[in-house]
Formats: C-alpha cells, sequence, structure tokens
C-alpha cells in the first residue's frame, strides 16, 4: 500500500508554504489538488498534440479525438456503466445535474411530482425546482434528522406514481452522510420513477459501480476527483439518453442541418454541443489512472483514521456543536464554535495555515433546518496528514481562546 508521504510527493501544492507557513488543505469537498501525473498530462497535450476534436482528417485531431474517446471508455469503465454511449461530458456536476432537469425535465406534464432531500446542494434543488415550476409539476422534499440522516419513512409517503423523478445527494457536502442510495432507488423504481444521483461528494471516497446501483443517472465533476475543472461527467442508461430531447444545441451534436429542419447525432453526441474541454477530457483520464493505481482501499485506509481522530478530538473541546453524526459518512465536518461567527473563524484559521471553507456552503436548506446562518468545514482527503488535523485542532482551540 503506498503511504500518505509518497502520495504526497505526488502533490507539489501540498508543500507549498503561504506567508512563510506550511498549509493545511482541508478543504478538499470545495475542490482536491491535482497530482503531477495530471498535470504533466495535461500540458505535454498543449505542448506536443493541441488539436480540435471531431473535426479534421489530420493525424493531430484524429489523435485529439480519440484521446478524448478513450477518457470515455476509462469512465465507463470506473463506474462500470454498461456502454461508452452512457457517458457525457460536461463542465461539471451542476451542467449535468441541468441537462437531466431541462432534458427529462421536459417530459413532465402538469401534476407530475418530482422529490428531491433537504440535505442537497443548491446544484440539485434549483434546477428541479425551475423545471417544475415552467412545467407545472409539483417539487416534493424527503426531510432528514438531526442527526443528518434521510427519513426513510417520509419517502415512502412521498412516493407515488405520480413520482416522475427522484433526485439524491450520495454523499451531503455538509453533513457527510453517505445515503442508502442503493435501497431508495429500488423504492423508486417499484413506482416507475427515475433516480438521479448527485455524486460530486461521493466519488473521491467510494467506489461507485452504477449497473449496481441501478441509478438511472449519475453525476459528478472532474475536479472533486483530484482532475481538473471544467469537465464533469453525466452517466445516463442508453434507454433514457436515447429517448431524451438535446440540452443544447449547435456545432457538433448535429447530423444534418439545413434551413427546414435539423437532426441531431446519437447519445452521447447529441449532449455535447460545442468544442469540449479537451484537455480537461484528457486530463480526467489522467485522473482515473492515478486513482485507479491508488485504489480505493487505500483512500479509505487513509481518509477513515483521519476523521476518526478529528471528530473524537473536537468532541473533546467543549463549546462545539457538529452538524451531522451519520454512521456511514465522508471525512466532511460542519461545526461551529459557541459565540464565534463561522467567518471570523475561517480569518483566523487562515492566519494558522488552515485552509477550510466557512458559509452556507450552497446548501442554505441545510443551514434554515438548523437555525443558523453558516458553518465551519473541514474536508479531507487521502493525501492530509495526522500532523494537519492537530494544526486544525489546535487553529480551534486559539479561536475559542481568542473570543472568550
Ligand atoms: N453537488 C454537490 C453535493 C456538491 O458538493 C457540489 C459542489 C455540487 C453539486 C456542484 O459541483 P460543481 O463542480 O458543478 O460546482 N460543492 C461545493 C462545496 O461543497 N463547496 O464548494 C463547492
Amino acid at each position: 500500500m503506498l503511504t500518505v508521504d509518497e502520495i504526497r510527493k505526488d502533490f507539489p501544492i501540498l508543500s507549498r508554504k503561504i506567508n512563510g507557513k506550511q498549509y493545511a488543505y482541508l478543504d478538499n469537498t470545495t475542490t482536491t489538488h491535482k497530482p503531477l501525473s495530471v498535470i504533466k498530462t495535461m500540458t505535454d497535450f498543449l505542448k506536443k498534440e493541441n488539436s480540435s476534436v471531431n473535426r479534421g482528417v489530420y493525424y493531430l485531431s484524429q489523435k485529439a479525438t480519440a484521446r478524448c474517446e478513450e477518457t470515455r471508455e476509462k469512465v465507463q469503465r470506473f463506474i462500470n456503466a454498461k456502454r461508452e454511449e452512457e457517458v457525457v461530458f460536461t463542465k461539471g456536476t451542476t451542467e449535468a445535474i441541468n441537462l437531466v432537469a431541462t432534458s427529462f425535465g421536459s417530459t413532465l406534464k402538469k401534476g407530475d411530482e418530482v422529490i428531491i432531500t433537504e440535505m442537497e446542494h443548491h446544484a440539485n434543488i434549483v434546477p428541479w425546482q425551475q423545471v417544475c415550476l415552467s412545467q407545472g409539476a409539483i417539487f416534493k422534499v424527503i426531510p432528514f434528522s438531526d442527526s443528518g440522516m434521510l427519513d426513510q419513512e417520509a419517502f415512502d409517503r412521498l412516493l407515488s406514481h405520480k413520482t416522475k423523478i427522484v433526485a439524491i445527494t450520495h454523499c451531503s457536502n455538509v453533513l457527510g452522510t453517505i445515503n442508502s442510495i442503493k435501497k431508495m432507488v429500488e423504492k423508486a423504481h417499484k413506482y416507475g420513477a427515475k433516480v438521479l444521483i448527485d455524486g460530486a461528494q461521493a466519488i473521491q471516497h467510494l467506489p461507485i459501480d452504477v449497473q449496481d446501483l441501478d441509478c438511472d443517472f449519475y453525476c459528478f465533476s472532474g475536479h472533486k476527483l483530484y482532475g481538473p475543472t471544467g469537465i464533469g461527467i453525466l452517466y445516463g442508461k442508453y434507454e433514457l439518453l436515447s429517448m431524451m430531447p438535446p440540452y443544447q444545441t449547435g456545432g457538433d451534436m448535429i447530423d444534418i442541418v439545413t434551413f427546414e429542419k435539423t437532426t441531431f447525432k446519437e447519445t452521447p453526441y447529441k449532449f455535447e454541443a460545442g468544442t469540449s474541454a479537451i484537455v480537461e477530457i484528457i486530463g480526467l483520464g489522467a485522473t482515473i489512472d492515478y486513482l485507479e493505481n491508488i485504489g480505493y482501499e487505500t483512500i479509505t485506509l487513509l481518509e477513515v483514521p483521519l476523521l476518526e481522530y478529528a471528530m473524537s478530538e473536537l468532541k473533546q473541546i467543549e463549546g462545539i456543536s457538529i452538524y451531522g453524526s451519520a454512521a456511514k459518512r465522508a471525512g466532511i465536518i460542519s461545526f461551529n464554535i459557541d459565540g464565534v461567527h463561522a467567518h471570523d473563524a475561517g480569518t483566523i484559521f487562515d492566519d494558522e495555515g488552515v485552509a477550510l471553507r466557512v458559509g452556507h456552503h450552497c446548501a442554505q436548506p441545510i443551514m434554515t433546518h438548523f437555525g443558523i446562518p453558516a458553518t465551519i468545514r473541514a474536508s479531507i482527503g487521502f493525501y492530509n496528514t495526522k500532523e494537519e488535523i492537530d494544526k486544525f485542532i489546535i487553529g480551534v482551540k486559539k479561536i475559542k481562546e481568542f473570543f472568550k
């Protein structure tokens, strides 16, 4: 098994000093750093092979096209999709969800129902809310308990033959809860409803098998998976993607265009209008190679003890409120320090050389649930160390002392 010291050598930014201080990067939920192999693959492509895709008959363009398709195959294998055509390149999770909400959502009729959960990121709330408004569909929400668990009985009550789609996060970006997706997909399918999983926070912690989950759509972003920004994936079952109308139109996604009529390519190309994020797609391919080499077992073995250590240290400090205590969770810790505004705490953490996020984390309904404006959130990646957790805990103690 690779050690954390070996892994850290792949991430030069982790040893960068800012204001003379070694930084502890605990904001992996917002974005992750990229290993050298990904950076090198992207710069090598720009230096030696840069070209557009699906256009030229010349060597470089054909090579770029082949490399992008190679990434599609890698993603297919990585998430165990049945076919390559089920893998659509998007800008990120947000665009993937918008694609489904707009395209699949256009089939919703007045009185149809859409179910989401109270713990969604805005990216998995707003597109559904807007499509319900435009289609006259009804928007319903599964609540969660104070421990950060979805109310499965409420879900049972909300489900009916009117439910057309259920959109759920696999892992909450605030509470860290890993939801029982497979069970929820099974329940929804009994009513003929489709299920979209927002995998933005799950895929960097857990191996994903879309056939085993049997979800209809699965979305994630490259940049939260130790890969580039500007590239994300929409997985969709072939039968569904085939019947869905295009999301955006223009170049690349068409078959024949006349002024009277346009015909479109098949999935996935009909969903990929315009020039693709070629460098980022190739970078995502290198990211998957890198992660497959490390392996999810190693990722779990590195992350879980850090999460347990951070939680047990934090719980020993008086006057700390932690939000979310699900048994199955990822390394995401949201909390507040009594009497201290999260933003003030964030500034002091920064002075102490601890990078973390404070705010509502694009999940305002979670803040409303707890009656708070914001939380402090520390989030762990496989390259973090026990020393960095210690630094974080010292930071919490200093902030408490400062505001006493
Ligand atoms: N869904 C979840 C669960 C997320 O955590 C995020 C981003 C998104 C969707 C959107 O991803 P994007 O790549 O399209 O932007 N979450 C966060 C966060 O927690 N802090 O910053 C971004």
